[in-house]
């Protein structure tokens, strides 16, 4: 009999997968806001592939008492219970590497542009109000020779680093543990306040964990410069958008450049998006059409693996 895949989504996923999922066996798609499929379909279920960031925990893996493999698209797994999959034996696989460069791009353009006043400018550049050019105005923070303050220097975070360097840049991090890699960046290990305290700029690379979660609060960000740039290129719930909300208003820090939030999407009236020393963007990390493609496959290949019973090709618990 065909393998019987659960496909659970809100949007249809990237383009070329649902013809892989096809080619593997017998879909059934489950967009995890509407009413649960018939009991009996899932019963049958044996791979699960994961588009998106709906919860995926222990009582919907219950429902499946044949699953034997959850395969994700992306890096960042805080949207399924681990400990849960673990008790049961079912095997997840995730996409790490992959999406790196393109996310560490991102990082960069949103510290760029928030420094450099990008967005603003170019609202203005085609606004009415526009008439003369002046050069006192919109001045921005300098980036090359500034110091970096990277949080979380996993292998996105490394890739932000190199970045840097090419742009003259110091580079500093706070890690769980300092890595031997920072060695060659000559980036040095310091505690969190004082990575705060010394940054021209923060970006926070590191996944969100129970240990991430609101790590950055009013407390953290009343110990960065005023003319500090905070860059969240990880997930909403590692920063306290209050807290931002507040900071940036009242010019405690001076920009800040968002790829991602918690909720996702913020609510219409959130006051963060009234704000203008904001850049928020509806976490692109790693959209591109190269780095999306090789998520595809590998996502793809991982579900085949768990199904064969073969090792996946990157097993995160
Ligand atoms: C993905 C991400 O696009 O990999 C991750 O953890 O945040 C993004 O690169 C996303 O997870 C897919 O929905």
């Amino acid at each position: 009999m065909a393998h019987q895949i659960l496909l659970h989504t809100e949007v249809e996923p990237y383009q070329t997968i649902r013809p892989q999922l096809e080619a593997l066996g017998e879909i059934c798609q489950w967009n995890p806001l509407e009413p649960l499929p018939p009991a009996e379909v899932l019963r049958r279920i044996e791979g699960l592939y994961n588009f998106g960031h709906h919860r995926l925990d222990g009582a919907k893996m219950d429902l499946m008492p044949r699953l034997k493999v959850i395969s994700n698209f992306g890096v960042g797994v805080d949207h399924i219970d681990l400990e849960a999959a673990r008790q049961r034996g079912i095997p997840v696989a995730n996409t790490p590497k992959l999406l790196d460069g393109a996310t560490a791009d991102m990082t960069f353009a949103l510290l760029l542009a928030a420094a450099r006043n990008l967005v603003r400018g170019d609202h203005f550049a085609r606004s009415a109000a526009f008439t003369h050019y002046d050069p006192s105005f919109m001045l921005g923070q300098e980036v090359h020779g500034a110091v970096l303050g990277i949080v979380g220097l996993g292998s996105i975070g490394y890739q932000v680093a190199r970045r840097a360097l090419a742009f003259d840049m110091r580079v500093i991090y706070h890690n769980r543990q300092p890595r031997a890699q920072a060695a060659e960046l000559g980036a040095r290990y310091v505690p969190l306040d004082e990575l705060l305290a010394q940054a021209d700029f923060v970006t926070l690379n590191m996944p969100l964990t129970p240990q991430t979660r609101g790590m950055i609060g009013q407390r953290e960000l009343a110990l960065m410069k005023p003319t500090a740039v905070l860059v969240n290129a990880a997930r909403g719930g590692v920063l306290d958008h209050q807290a931002l909300y507040e900071a940036l208003r009242e010019g405690k820090i001076w920009a800040a450049g968002l790829d991602v939030t918690e909720p996702e999407p913020l609510p219409r009236n959130h006051p963060l998006l009234g704000l203008d020393n904001v850049i928020i963007m509806p976490h692109l990390g790693s959209a591109t059409h190269q780095t999306r493609q090789a998520m595809a496959q590998r996502s793809v290949d991982n579900l085949r693996a768990g199904l064969e019973g073969k090792p996946l090709l990157s097993r995160v618990a």
